[in-house]
């Protein structure tokens, strides 16, 4: 009766190989032909999640404009951001943070060493802290629109995600690009008093 016994070695050894290829799923250590790929399951990139992510709505005229939202560290491992990209929206992008200027205003600046997150942290870019500026914008971002952003990591890997354009009426810090007179001391703060400026909310 050598028939029923080969059906039972083949489901066996099937049942076998599906527990196995689940194992190398769950852990994503599918295994990658290219040792150097920018797509392995150590990269700092895809222990990475970004949640919230949203631009602050400008014009092409202002010229520059901040990402926002939270990087969470999924992984074990520390991952850095280290630069950002935006394609052709803006011709340069700089991870700032927010500091006391000179004037003693909060002025903004890039961020030596990037954005750290600690593995199993999360790291906040919000307006008045850290952020992703976009900066020589090639043309006006509406709100409604979504915006692709890719992080480029230390270890060399990226990720792409997409964050909606929002109007807000804040992050509003100056840009130590040197040149500032030391004129404008509160029309900083006077652009930002629109709130009664769109009473449409009804
Ligand atoms: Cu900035």
């Amino acid at each position: 009766m050598p028939i029923p016994r080969l059906r039972l070695t083949v489901a066996a050894m099937t049942a076998a190989t599906v527990t196995l290829s689940g194992c190398g799923a769950a852990d994503g250590s599918a295994p990658d032909p290219s040792p150097g790929s920018a797509q392995g399951a150590d990269d700092q990139a895809a222990s990475v999640e970004v949640a919230d992510a949203w631009v602050k709505a400008a014009t092409e005229e202002d010229g520059m404009t901040g990402v926002f939202g939270t990087l969470d560290n999924t992984g074990e491992q520390e991952a850095t951001v280290t630069a950002a990209d935006a394609g052709d929206v803006a011709g340069l992008v700089e991870l700032h943070e927010v500091a006391t200027g000179e004037d003693g205003n909060p002025a903004m600046q890039e961020k030596e060493g990037g954005f750290p997150v600690g593995g199993g942290a999360a790291h906040t870019l919000e307006p008045g802290g850290d952020h992703i500026m976009l900066m020589e914008l090639g043309r006006d971002l509406e709100p409604g629109e979504e915006i692709a952003v890719e992080l480029e990591f230390a270890d060399g890997s990226a990720l792409e995600f997409t964050a909606p354009v929002k109007d807000y009426e804040g992050a509003n810090e100056n840009y130590q690009e040197g040149g500032g007179d030391g004129g404008h001391e509160g029309h900083g703060e006077d652009g930002g008093d629109d709130e009664y400026g769109e009473g449409m909310d009804h």
